[in-house]
């Protein structure tokens, strides 16, 4: 991965009305990690607290005395850093623009006022069905303003809540509302994305009725598009009709700062899902700075991140960091390429979007429609363009900022993890130089490392595995129900240091280029997976004896998903066997996990201890046979030949 070093210097009119320039990130990164108490004590000032902390950090990383513990006294809530202390100077200021799946639907202006009432009253009516500080709200709702208003009046009376995305298949549901013993959940009876329906109010009907979900004693249903749905009663409860008559006032919970905040389940490289917790004032300082440090945020921005709140980056950078900001964000229902490609810059212009944030695999799919579907639009109110989830290749960050961006607005390549909160890894537009294809540099307090297998610093330009070390208030706190395991998946491989199951290269300017997870999981769209979870996925068929799933580098996604698949024996590998195993894998997971690629593998090549050596595997299906490397440990070596010469030709 060595680029041509290209260099877009800071721009200098970007720079004179910016946030942080070159000297004052310079300044101000020494002092956020010589002096962290002092630094970030001073910016949690910028939270409403109901009493202020007294103390800023208290981290230990060591085994034997681990903790994590940010602004510990503290208390606040964190919906009223979102809406109420903004009612007297922003009361009316639009919150959220809500552009419907159908761009011939208005779209909707909610004030601050408006969102603070809408939480308020869903808040009492979670509260009139017993929900109480502590309790875990699982919300399976489409990109509509309920979904913001769930996760804030979840906040407000101090419950936990687990937003699980909507593309999400029932068996998913069912794991992660089991994993946290969830009381209640809230849905729609159908989502719309690009004019198709999706079932959700179905999914959950069928989710509940898988083991370990009896924990949920009541289904809130948001009547969206307006399809009939089995109501199951008393268990299932229009929402329109228990927000009805709530009164517009809801005294928020008090909340230590390290009271949780939310859980979001994401894909590790072995076992289901975990469930990453995060807390509440850490968290919310965190989004809400980096949110108004990487975007260079002012008071009349028109700020739209596409992603969904069913990911991190729709919690941090649609909900929790906008609005605690005072800031206008757009919701977006829809899709990129409906009705036609042009429907991101066309909703730019018809908001008068300023900052725009979106995944590479997005900008990617639409580089291929060319260069007309954007520029018959005009794109003139932009400012700042951003984006995350994945490596974003030079080539298409050339496009995103000549084409998209007219070559007048810098891209921030934002680089972190569900389970880091907030941007880690990043440009600041007026401070940093930028290199397309690089995340650039540290955030304030970050202190990114390179270590190599055997856990040795690198030092200068190398290229090895990305560790943290030292801590930073987004931080997870835990994997909700299982300490040991957060313990054992981030500090136990580097021992004193927070692996990010990432690896990167730092060149001769100490710029980091993230090249992507080392470990067993893929991402695809900006999307984790889990191979463990796609393998269990096929080999819950009965038909399946054995299977192993590889990532491989595709053009659109980033990631493709790669299965090898043995059958029991006496089953005939046939196209339609083929056919229906792919799509026991989207119903078992849901349409991100399809694989895109399935085989047929007679045997799998293993060590003789009985490890699937996932590193051939890789290789095969990246079509590069004459990288396979030493397969002189494999139990059977000639497995690998007939692999190869059986490869499902992309
Ligand atoms: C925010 C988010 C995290 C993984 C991460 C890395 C990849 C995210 C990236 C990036 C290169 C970037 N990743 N941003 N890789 N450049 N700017 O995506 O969280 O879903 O948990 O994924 O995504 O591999 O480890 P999450």
């Amino acid at each position: 991965m060595n680029h041509p070093a290209v260099v877009h210097p800071v721009d200098p009119e970007f720079a004179a009305k910016s946030r942080v320039t070159r000297e004052a990130y310079e300044r101000m990164y020494a002092e956020s990690v010589n002096q962290p108490d002092a630094f970030w004590g001073k910016v949690a000032q910028r939270l409403d607290w109901f009493k202020a902390p007294t103390k800023v950090k208290d981290v230990s990383y060591q085994l034997d005395d681990f903790h994590i513990r940010w602004y510990e006294d503290g208390e606040l809530n964190a919906s009223v850093n979102c809406l109420d202390r903004h009612l007297a100077q922003r009361g009316d200021k639009t919150a959220l623009i809500f552009e419907q799946d159908d761009p011939s639907k208005p779209a909707e202006h909610i004030t601050y006022r408006d969102l603070h009432a809408r939480v308020c009253k869903l808040a009492n009516a979670l509260r009139s069905l017993g929900v109480r500080k502590g309790d875990r709200i699982t919300i399976y709702l489409p990109m509509i303003p309920e979904a913001i208003v769930s996760m804030l009046a979840c906040a407000r009376v101090g419950a936990i809540h687990s937003v699980v995305f909507g593309g999400f298949a029932p068996n998913s549901i069912a794991d992660r509302v089991a994993d946290c013993t969830s009381k209640l959940i809230i849905t729609a009876d159908e989502g719309l994305r690009g004019g198709k329906k999706v079932p959700l109010k179905a999914n959950v009907d069928a989710a509940l009725k898988m083991p370990g979900t009896n924990t949920v004693e009541t289904v809130l249903v948001v009547r969206h598009t307006g399809s009939a749905v089995d109501m199951q009663m008393p268990r299932d409860r229009w929402y329109d009709a228990v927000v009805e008559g709530q009164s517009e006032e809801c005294a928020p919970e008090r909340m230590n700062a390290e009271d949780p905040l939310f859980i979001l389940y994401t894909s590790g490289s072995t076992g289901k899902p975990k469930g990453v917790l995060h807390t509440t004032a850490g968290y919310l300082v965190y989004a809400s700075y980096t949110h108004e440090m990487v975007f260079d945020l002012r008071d009349d921005d028109i700020y739209w991140c596409t992603a969904d709140v069913g990911w991190v980056t729709g919690h941090s950078y649609i909900v929790y960091g906008p609005l605690s900001n005072g800031s206008t964000a757009v919701v977006f229902e829809g899709v990129p390429n409906y009705p036609s490609v042009s429907r991101f810059w066309e909703v730019i212009d018809k908001h008068k979007v300023s900052i725009f944030y979106t995944a590479p695999t997005a900008i990617r799919a639409l580089m291929r429609d060319g260069d007309e579907p954007v520029k018959k639009t005009s794109r003139a109110s932009l400012r700042l363009l951003g984006t995350v989830g994945e490596p974003i290749n030079p080539e298409a960050w050339r496009w995103y900022y000549e084409v998209v961006g007219d070559s007048r607005c810098p891209v921030v390549d934002t680089w972190w993890q569900t389970e880091t909160g907030g941007i880690l890894i990043t440009p600041l537009a007026g401070a940093i130089d930028l290199k397309p294809g690089s995340a650039t540099k540290p955030f304030f307090g970050v202190q990114p490392a390179l270590v190599d297998a055997n856990g040795q610093l690198l030092e200068g330009e190398a290229e090895g595995n990305l560790v943290l070390l030292d801590s930073w208030p987004g931080q997870m706190r835990t994997v909700y129900g299982d300490h040991q395991r957060f313990i054992d998946t981030y500090f136990r491989t580097y021992p004193g240091m927070y692996f990010t199951g990432d690896g990167c290269r730092r060149d001769a300017d100490g710029y980091y280029w993230i090249t992507g997870r080392v470990d067993d999981v893929i991402n695809v769209s900006g999307h984790r997976i889990g191979t463990a979870e796609v393998e269990s996925a096929l080999v819950s068929h009965p038909k399946v004896a054995e299977a192993a799933v590889v990532g491989f580098p595709h053009d659109i996604k980033g990631q493709g998903i790669y299965a090898y698949v043995t059958l029991i024996a006496g089953e005939a590998a046939t196209e339609a066997l083929h056919k229906e195993l792919i799509a026991h894998v989207r119903k078992e997971i849901g349409p991100i996990a399809t694989p895109d690629h399935l085989q047929w593998a007679p045997g799998l090549p293993k060590t003789r201890s009985g490890k699937i050596m996932r590193r051939i595997l890789r290789k095969i299906a990246e079509n590069a046979p004459d990288q396979l490397g030493d397969t002189s440990t494999l139990a059977d070596p000639s497995v690998v030949e007939s692999l190869v010469n059986e490869r499902r030709v992309p």
